[in-house]
């Protein structure tokens, strides 16, 4: 059963969402928005108090673009969880009542199931962009035989400066950024739900790890967004709120000044195409020390300040819906 205190199996992760939506019938849902490239289930969260056709305001979170960084799942399903239990108490339901939420812990099943049976450091997707069922394999002898040339990174898959800076045409790469824009159903999925969504939307993030930071558009080139002042005022807010639950420092600014540039990230498709004003990207724990093999007994501290972070900024989103 799903707990805070170990990391899960996708199947405990669906097995607790189900057991929301019947637990709590009138506040969740759980939304089902198309398979993975090896058929699993793409699941979205919906913490909703709304009636059928009323439009709210709503809230995206997403997480587990990247296999590896499995405090983004437990971080991202232990938010979902506070909010439901807090609002269902009856504790603050001010940001349930105003926002709907969407929330996607597992972006990328496949590359996930794959950390857990195989290799604990995959990143990407598990696809194969040649080979369907009948078709002749066009992958060379060593593509074949050496699977690190299956996958694409999600990450540098979105339709936004597709192929830009930061993103390799080399399947075998770990910032391959595939065939085309969009090729993975699994980003396919989040795109078409968001821009399915874009006037409801006031607020995009997607979790990562690791590094402590928290990045703001764009992320493609060094070049600052219109907004950015507006933008780093929210994200200063909610990083100095973060500390002030376990003193844990994040970093504020765009990835090109912070890490490096890299095209066809999700937040940049959210700014850049769907037009969402405030879409973020957050580097979850830690700063190296573990890195993505971070321990389980830092799940529930990462997700107690990471919550508080995200409260900060729907709290602030209030101002613009
Ligand atoms: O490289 C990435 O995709 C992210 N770092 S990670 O270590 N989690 O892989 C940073 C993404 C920053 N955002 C954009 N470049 N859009
Ligand atoms: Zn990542």
């Amino acid at each position: 059963t799903m707990t805070w205190t170990s990391y899960h199996r996708l199947a405990t992760i669906h097995a607790w969402e189900d057991s929301l939506a019947s637990n709590y019938p009138d506040l969740v849902e759980v939304l089902d928005i198309g398979k993975s490239f090896e058929g699993r289930p793409l699941r979205v969260i919906k913490i909703s108090t709304s009636k059928t056709n009323e439009k709210k305001p709503a809230i995206w979170i997403d997480g587990g673009i990247h296999a590896r960084e499995w405090i983004s799942p437990a971080t991202v399903t232990y938010m979902a969880n506070e909010l439901i239990k807090m609002t269902a108490h009856g504790n603050n339901t001010r940001l349930v009542d105003i926002f709907d939420w969407y929330i996607n812990p597992n972006v990328n099943p496949d590359g996930y199931e794959y950390t857990w049976t195989v290799d604990r450091m995959w990143r990407k997707t598990r696809s194969t962009s040649s080979t369907k069922d009948g078709e002749p394999e066009k992958r060379s002898i060593f593509e074949q035989i050496f699977g690190c040339c299956k996958g694409t990174d999600p990450n540098r898959n979105f339709a936004h400066e597709w192929g830009g800076k930061g993103t390799s045409k080399n399947k075998c790469s770990e910032i391959y950024h595939g065939p085309k824009a969009a090729s993975e159903s699994e980003v396919k999925a989040v795109q078409n739900f968001i821009y399915e969504r874009r006037d409801t939307i006031k607020l995009f993030l997607t979790f990562h790890s690791y590094s402590q930071m928290l990045l703001l558009p764009w992320g493609y080139d060094a070049t600052r967004t219109p907004d950015h002042d507006e933008l780093m005022d929210v994200a200063n807010r909610a990083a100095k709120r973060l500390e002030s639950v376990h003193g844990t420092k994040y970093q504020v600014g765009p990835s090109p000044e912070l890490l490096y540039p890299a095209a066809g990230g999700s937040e940049d498709y959210a700014k850049g195409v769907a037009g969402i004003k405030f879409a973020y990207c957050f580097e979850l724990r830690d700063t190296g020390t573990y890195g993505f093999i971070l321990p389980a007994r830092q799940i529930i501290p990462s997700g107690q300040e990471t919550f508080e972070a995200v409260m900060s900024m729907a709290e602030d989103m209030i101002t613009y819906y």
